[in-house]
């Protein structure tokens, strides 16, 4: 069995899914390719040797440069905040590691570009966590999509919506400022649904865009950990830099129609990342809150039961569920991650690039800047354009 050593950057929120993802997969797809976790990264040397050790990691580093430069370690995973990426990617695949990168790729599209060219000149494999492709029930849209059961498809209408900083009173954490996550609910949210739109319907042809920053101050931070913070009454305040919600319309290259909503503005929507397909011979639905299911409408069923049908995706023929529990046992939020790490850790044994792959990264960031030009020309943009 081929194994490869991972080298990990970032241990928040993200560092914790992957950490699990790396341990899970072990148990569960034992044919697949070895990830071994052999060191973590973090700037902290109290957080970072703690969640080392509560993670299962052989060993940390402080510094990302001692981690890239590790002669053993084979694949370096990113998921430090945004503006990091480029600068570690770059280095990485300099020194001939293959990557594993979170989403939005990096904080412009120029920056995105530059860290595929670099990867595709080193030869190594690049990955991008656009982990809700993973969910078997994303993956039975898309083979509904692809064998022609929906028929052409007319709309893909989306909607990622959160709740996490309607109180004013919310602190200034990373996630809000502009020159460390390059955008606001757009790249971090509408990010996951422009790939998802990819994925299930293809390319994006222009798009028209409008956002808003409903609340423009907020107290700076105390301490901050994934998405939660702590702040105090006498904090100064900052500037929000980045949009609380933005929309936009898309028209696809086959002539499907887009609509787009990201906000982080929606009361009682703690995570609803949502999508419907209308296609000329029936319509699906997915809603995460409900990830193991989707919602599936055929014209072709007889007239007195029409109706949308939930189809339980949690055995096989369902993408990835022989590896798991047995029948009807539903799989969660974290199960998206040890899928992308199988995909991850089987292109690299196969030698193939991982899918989906910073070409998938630059072709969203394309989108996302499409969409910040239509906001700031008040136009549609054409994604040749950018
Ligand atoms: C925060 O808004 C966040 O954790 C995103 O960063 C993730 O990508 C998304 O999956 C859930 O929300």
């Amino acid at each position: 069995m081929k194994s490869f050593n991972v080298g990990m950057v970032g241990y928040k929120f993200m560092g914790k899914a992957h950490s699990h993802a790396y341990k899970d997969m072990r148990m569960f797809f034992p044919q697949t390719a070895v990830p071994k976790m052999k060191l973590l990264c973090g700037r902290d040397v109290n957080g970072v040797s703690s969640a080392a050790e509560q993670f299962g990691w052989d060993g940390y580093v402080t510094d990302w440069r001692d981690l890239v430069s590790h002669p053993e370690i084979d694949i370096v995973d990113i998921n430090a905040p945004s503006d990091a990426h480029k600068e570690i990617a770059i280095a990485a695949a300099k020194a001939g590691k293959h990557l594993f990168c979170e989403k939005p790729l990096a904080l412009t599209l120029a920056d995105a570009r530059e860290m595929l060219q670099v990867a595709e000149e080193a030869g190594v494999k690049h990955m991008v966590g656009f982990n809700y492709r993973f969910a078997p029930a994303v993956q039975l849209a898309k083979k509904l999509v692809e064998s022609g059961r929906l028929g052409d498809i007319y709309h893909f209408r989306a909607w990622f919506l959160q709740d996490w900083i309607v109180d004013p009173t919310f602190p200034l954490v990373w996630r809000l400022q502009k020159e460390i996550a390059g955008s606001g609910a757009h790249g971090d949210l509408g990010a996951h649904l422009i790939d998802l739109a990819h994925f299930l319907v293809g390319e994006m042809k222009e798009v028209i865009g409008m956002s808003e920053t409903f609340v423009k101050e907020r107290p700076m931070p105390t301490e901050m950990t994934g998405l939660s913070a702590k702040g105090s009454k006498d904090a100064p305040m900052g500037a929000v830099t980045v949009d609380d919600a933005t929309l936009f319309m898309a028209r696809f290259a086959n002539g499907a129609l887009g609509s787009f909503e990201a906000s982080r503005f929606a009361p009682g929507h703690r995570c609803t990342n949502a999508f419907e397909i209308n296609g000329s011979k029936g319509s699906v639905k997915f809603d995460f809150e409900r990830l193991n299911e989707l919602q599936v409408f055929f014209t072709s069923d007889d007239e007195d039961v029409q109706g949308f049908r939930r189809v339980l995706a949690t055995d096989p023929p369902h993408a990835y569920m022989d590896a798991w529990w047995p029948t009807g046992h539903t799989i969660g939020y974290e199960h998206t991650f040890v899928h992308e790490v199988v995909e991850l850790m089987t292109a690299i044994a196969e030698d193939r690039q991982p899918v989906p792959n910073f070409y998938d990264g630059v072709k969203c960031q394309e989108v996302l800047e499409a969409v910040d030009q239509s906001i700031a020309e008040r136009r549609w943009v054409s994604i040749s354009d950018v």
